[in-house]
């Protein structure tokens, strides 16, 4: 086993953390990552050789991969993703906990020997642009190749970091997949540990560390990405004071030349995506708009007192099944090249195919590998297969995408999917409110039932992001207030009001940018808004309605909302908020109570 570590770094706490972690894991080698495309290249050869890629048809995809995880290996887990700080109440009661110490004793029990018969690779990046004062580095210690090729497209990577990092402080995050192999053991195309009960996504906030064991699948896997830029990320802005968040980041420029940036947090299955690349209709002639982000952005108080944002990652990690030329078309043309395609179908020409790019091969072989015809009862693709693509194909990425001090942000958007009782778009009174509005911010579970359907409250987009608890983290939102900075404002918006018979109102993808443009003309002091219990409202003049036929009663109709259902809202929030307990921010029930009279007093 050979560690020419020295030769990369001088940063002895990251040297002397890699022998340690080798002396545990025993690796049959080591390997540090030098970010080339020589490295991609060559990692992405190993993998065609070992299954575990297949190389997609040049003419077609070119430089593009095809990987099919294990089954019990397809996302995100939840119930086995930690915040063990000290106290279990820092981690707040919407976050798995256990005792640090306790949690290091079993995972050094996993780890031990965990790479045998594995390359141990040490990945160096950062998150936002190289040396931006945003940015932090990271260092990813993993046994998986496929861990490695796709944290090179979704970060800056290799040895330009560990060049930049010097012999400053860096993020450990440690990962495995759990999954020795004996000396005569053959490998398979995607090793991960068997055993749920045995996956350990575990974050450390006060030594800013990050234990992954078990899974390498996305958010699990790829480090820099959930656990480093929002768990671990939010607690340092809390601690350092600005805000590390679930949000995409979108540049709108008007007919004059003038650019606005807004960002926008939306909980799973919204398309927020879509709305990263949102193509504006034609008849709002001269508007254009451009991505910065579509997953996180790190939003920090600038000397000019602006709030501005960094995308911290360097790709998309995008959900694949819905993403076509109609919903998407700026999406489909980043992920024609240079490209990681992971559970979804491989047609018989070599290429990708998911459920909603356009009508169905007459064969495919599906996520797990069998052969697929239209008309069978289970998709083709994974519905949380994913592509991994550099966000520098994006067609619209925004000229200033990698500018070290990042973008002013002029307004906040917190969205959700509810079908009634709720607005297309509204403003909040002032940001206390604006607070209070993200901090109840819910989203319909899919497969509801009959009548009134259950609304999962999803605050900032955060709940399973935030690295602490939940209510010290809305209070760290109130405390931006006091701090004498150029606040955006903030705007609650809802693509998915159905009528009676269940169908969409409102048009969506790319119509949302006539309410975009409301938020941007209310940024900019150019467009009216009514009153209302429940904060600032467009009237049906303050919308451009050029080129869509959508009248003042349908207008109305994704617009009101009832006075019961307000009242019921008011009732439910104390029982959420109960869950909080003392450390609630008091403001936050007076908002609540401030709801409710203004319903019951005005509506
Ligand atoms: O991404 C979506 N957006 C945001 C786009 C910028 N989706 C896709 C679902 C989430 C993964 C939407 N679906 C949106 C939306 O605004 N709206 C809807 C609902 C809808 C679905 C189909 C139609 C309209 C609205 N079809 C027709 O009107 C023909
Ligand atoms: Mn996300």
């Amino acid at each position: 086993m050979t560690n020419d570590g020295r030769k990369r770094t001088s940063n002895t706490s990251l040297l002397a953390w890699v022998d340690e972690i080798a002396a545990m894991c025993k690796p049959d080698g080591i390997h540090w990552c030098d970010g080339s495309q020589m490295e991609y290249d060559q990692l992405c050869e190993e993998m065609v050789q070992s299954g575990t890629f297949t190389r997609l048809n040049p003419h077609r995809r070119p430089n593009c991969f095809l990987a099919r995880s294990h089954p019990s290996d397809v996302a995100r887990v939840e119930e086995r993703t930690f915040i063990c700080s000290q106290k279990q109440e820092d981690a707040g009661p919407t976050n798995n906990w256990m005792e640090p110490e306790g949690m290091k004793q079993i995972l050094r029990k996993n780890f031990s020997g965990c790479m045998r018969g594995r390359t141990l690779y040490i990945i160096p990046f950062s998150m936002g642009p190289l040396g931006s004062p945003v940015a932090q580095i990271g260092i990813q210690i993993t046994d998986s190749p496929y861990v490695v090729v796709n944290m090179r497209i979704m970060t800056r990577m290799g040895q330009a970091v560990l060049d930049q990092l010097g012999s400053d402080f860096f993020i450990r995050c440690l990962h495995s997949v759990g999954a020795p192999l004996s000396p005569d053991q053959k490998d398979v195309p995607w090793p991960c540990e068997g055993n749920i009960g045995n996956k350990f996504i575990s974050h450390f906030p006060e030594t800013r560390e990050i234990w992954s064991y078990g899974s390498g699948y996305g958010g699990n896997a790829l480090l820099g990405k959930k656990c480093l830029a929002l768990r671990i990320g939010s607690v340092m802005a809390r601690d350092q004071g600005w805000l590390a968040e679930h949000m995409l980041i979108l540049g709108l420029q008007s007919p004059d030349g003038k650019k606005t940036y807004v960002a926008a947090a939306f909980p799973s299955a919204c398309g927020k995506t879509n709305l990263a690349m949102i193509v504006p209709p034609k008849e709002l002639e001269g508007w254009k708009a451009s991505t910065i982000g579509d997953d996180i952005a790190w939003v920090k108080p600038a000397p000019d007192n602006t709030l501005r944002a960094i995308n911290p990652e360097a790709g998309f990690f995008g959900v694949a099944p819905g993403t076509s030329y109609d919903s998407n078309p700026i999406a489909m043309d980043t992920i024609k090249k240079n490209s990681i395609f992971t559970n979804v179908a491989l047609t018989d020409d070599g290429d990708v195919w998911w459920e909603g790019m356009g009508p169905a091969p007459a064969h495919v072989i599906d996520w797990k590998g069998n052969d697929w015809t239209p008309g069978m009862d289970h998709p083709a693709a994974h519905p949380n297969s994913r592509f991994t693509a550099p966000a520098s194909q994006c067609p619209t990425i925004d000229p200033a995408w990698e500018d070290p001090q990042g973008v002013p942000i002029s307004a906040f958007i917190f969205g959700g999917r509810l079908s009634k009782s709720f607005p297309l778009v509204y403003e909040s009174f002032d940001w206390k409110h604006g607070v209070f509005m993200a901090a109840t911010m819910g989203s319909e579970a899919t497969a509801a039932a009959i009548g009134q359907a259950a609304i999962r409250r999803d605050p900032f987009a955060m709940l399973p992001f935030a690295g602490y608890h939940m209510a010290d983290y809305w209070q760290h939102w109130l405390n931006m207030e006091t701090k004498g900075y150029r606040l955006p404002k903030i705007f609650r918006v809802n693509w998915f009001r159905k009528d009676a018979d269940g169908k969409f109102i409102w048009p969506g993808y790319g119509q949302n940018m006539r309410a975009i443009k409301w938020i941007i003309d209310r940024v900019n002091g150019n467009a009216s808004a009514e009153q209302t219990p429940i904060g600032q409202v467009p009237r049906y003049e303050d919308i451009v309605w050029a080129g869509l036929d959508f009248k003042p009663e349908k207008f109305r109709s994704v617009m009101d909302v009832e006075r019961k259902d307000l009242l019921s809202e008011a009732q439910e929030l104390t029982q959420f908020f109960r869950k909080f307990g003392n450390r609630l921010p008091a403001e936050m029930e007076k908002q609540r109570k401030a709801f409710q009279e203004r319903v019951e007093k005005t509506m």
